[in-house]
């Protein structure tokens, strides 16, 4: 089984690594939440040998495997890449150390680690590995998937480069090779196709429900791939969706003081972005796997739509087409110890619909809605989508054309059908998203004003904390709770008890080197000074490093 043909090509892949991708320094880097993530000029070795990998992961599965060349919201400087399981889902997580350690070997133990992977897992190693990968717009994009296909083509692998795309579409072309074209064409394409089809024939039949809709929405892209795109896009949808692109990366950095993270985080408007209140407007980030929504009040005052506020809207919908078509599905949403405690509330009292809790990272969220017939995940910083299983999407097929049912009935399945075409089922994804809300807006006819009355966020605030070694803080509880350094979590409980609907929790990252804090409680002030003696406690408890924590105001 491990010939000397295999052996033949690994001393080939090191050959190739020592000449051309060197490992020029001792740093440690770790396959984290979502891939690996750093200063791009910290890579080369990194992707070249996450070609090698992807590969390896393709023979063990016999399928196409997806690698995705992005530093997400991340600043433009820092790079990364991601790898995609067969039905587009992300890298399964035992593999993630098979990632880490291989990207830290020395280049003289390449080969070696790469037997004993083939070995400890049985990897038929003369199976042919089919690798695809894309990647964002960062300057160093390119060159780093040179050096992920030069990975794949020293393992002898076939590739397709997709070029530029986001991270979502490459997921969808994932899947869609591996499902032997049944979810849809691995093209860019058939994604713009099967999405804008079904996005049009839904405007159609919601037309009669405008209301205070408006079919037009300022998208700020963060200068990343999901402007690009979006325009591609929005040539498919015509006059469907009035879709104005500003940060489209003709000017500025990648997600420089724009982009989702930096709209939901600092809470404010994005450069670029001069809009009258009322206005709807949409925040990407840089490889387009999140959305949020945001408008100015008459006020002025900045209000902000995350991923809570998505999902409670797009759980609601969902639950009345169900209940609507007749069909028996349970329906579920998925959060995580970050969704705003109003939204959790509004959900179950409101909404009643099952909710969950579960860490940080799509991985957790997707695999727990995998759990219910329409399972909605979303996380509160934009990321989510909505999973139909298997027997959902027959019953719902089967549905519209049962002699049994009413036309009210057929008509509800025939819309939660086409919903379940504009959704990327694999992953999060800010283009259909974007569409699924604005679907849903129409029918609801709701602007973006009345959707933002559905329930009122609790104020919070997000805090990072450098401390000497953050893997000092376990949690527990999806995150909610702090187990080590010892007195940590009482002293937090402690503190969200002196105020009004305080709430408080510290986690390592698992992008950043960095505590992050995330503290609500009745009042913006409130919230900020929670935020501030939490992160105070961290500093003092979990070996802070640098200045200790200042009050926001
Ligand atoms: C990654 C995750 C995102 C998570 C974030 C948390 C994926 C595709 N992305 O971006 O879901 O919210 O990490 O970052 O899983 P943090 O651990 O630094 O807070
Ligand atoms: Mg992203």
């Amino acid at each position: 089984m491990y010939s000397g043909r295999m052996e033949y090509i690994l001393d080939n892949v090191s050959k190739i690594s020592v000449e051309n991708y060197p490992r020029k320094s001792n740093k440690i880097i770790n396959y984290g939440t979502a891939g690996f993530r750093t200063n791009a000029s910290e890579l080369d070795h990194v992707i070249y040998r996450m070609g090698v990998l992807g590969a390896l992961r393709s023979k063990y599965k016999k399928a196409t495997v997806g690698l995705m060349i992005t530093a997400s919201h991340n600043p433009e400087e820092d790079n990364g890449v991601k790898l995609v399981d067969p039905l587009g889902e992300m890298l399964e997580t035992s593999w993630e150390s098979l990632a880490t350690e291989l990207a830290n070997v020395r280049d003289c133990d390449l080969s070696n680690t790469l037997t004993s992977i083939v070995k400890r897992l049985e990897i038929d190693f003369m199976y042919p590995a089919n690798v695809v990968f894309a990647r964002d717009t960062r300057p160093s994009s390119q060159h780093l998937s040179e050096a992920a296909q030069d990975g794949i083509e020293a393992m002898k692998g076939n590739f397709t480069d997709y070029g530029l795309l986001t991270t979502p579409q490459l997921h969808y072309m994932v899947h869609c090779i591996n499902t032997q074209g049944s979810y849809g064409d691995a093209t860019e394409e058939g994604y713009y196709r099967k999405l804008s089809s079904a996005f049009i024939r839904l405007r159609s039949a919601f037309a009669s429900a405008s209301g205070t809709y408006e079919s037009s929405v300022m998208v700020d892209g963060a200068n990343g791939v999901g402007a690009v795109k979006l325009r591609k896009m929005k040539e498919y949808l015509g006059e469907s969706l009035q879709a104005h692109i500003s940060n489209d990366g003709s000017a500025g950095k990648v997600n420089h003081l724009c982009g989702a993270d930096y709209v939901k985080v600092q809470q404010r408007l994005p450069i670029g972005l001069a809009v009258e209140p009322g206005v709807k407007c949409v925040s990407f980030d840089g490889d387009a796997d999140r959305i949020v929504y945001f408008f100015k009040d008459d006020d002025e005052t900045f209000r902000l739509l995350d991923g809570d506020k998505i999902a409670t809207l797009v759980a609601g919908y969902l639950k009345e087409l169900i209940s609507q078509s007749g069909l028996d599905l349970r329906l579920g949403l998925v959060q995580t110890a970050y969704a705003n405690g109003s939204s959790t509330q509004y959900i179950s009292s409101q909404l009643q619909v099952p909710v969950s809790c579960m860490p940080t990272g799509v991985k957790h969220l997707h695999h727990q809605a995998q759990q219910y017939d329409v399972g909605v995940y979303f996380e509160a910083n934009g990321h989510g989508t909505v999973l139909f299983s298997e027997d959902a999407v027959a019953d719902i097929t089967n549905s519209q054309t049962n002699p049994r049912l009413s036309d009210d009935q057929k008509a509800a399945a025939g819309q939660l059908s086409a919903l379940a075409d504009v959704i990327n089922q694999t992953v999060g994804d800010a283009i259909s998203d974007l569409l699924l809300v604005e679907l849903i807006l129409q029918a609801r006819g709701w602007s973006v004003k009345d959707w933002n009355q559905s329930y009122t966020d609790l104020p919070n605030r997000q805090a990072k904390v450098r401390v000497r070694d953050r893997t000092v803080i376990e949690t527990t509880d999806a995150e909610r709770k702090a187990l080590t350094p010892p007195g940590l979590q009482a002293a937090v409980d402690d503190l969200a008890s002196k105020y009004i609907n305080g709430r408080s929790f510290v986690r390592p990252s698992g992008t950043e080197d960095i505590v992050r804090v995330y503290a609500e409680a009745d009042t913006q002030a409130n919230a900020d000074r929670l935020a501030y003696e939490v992160s105070l406690k961290v500093y003092q408890l979990a070996g802070g490093e640098g200045d200790p924590p200042q009050p926001l105001h």
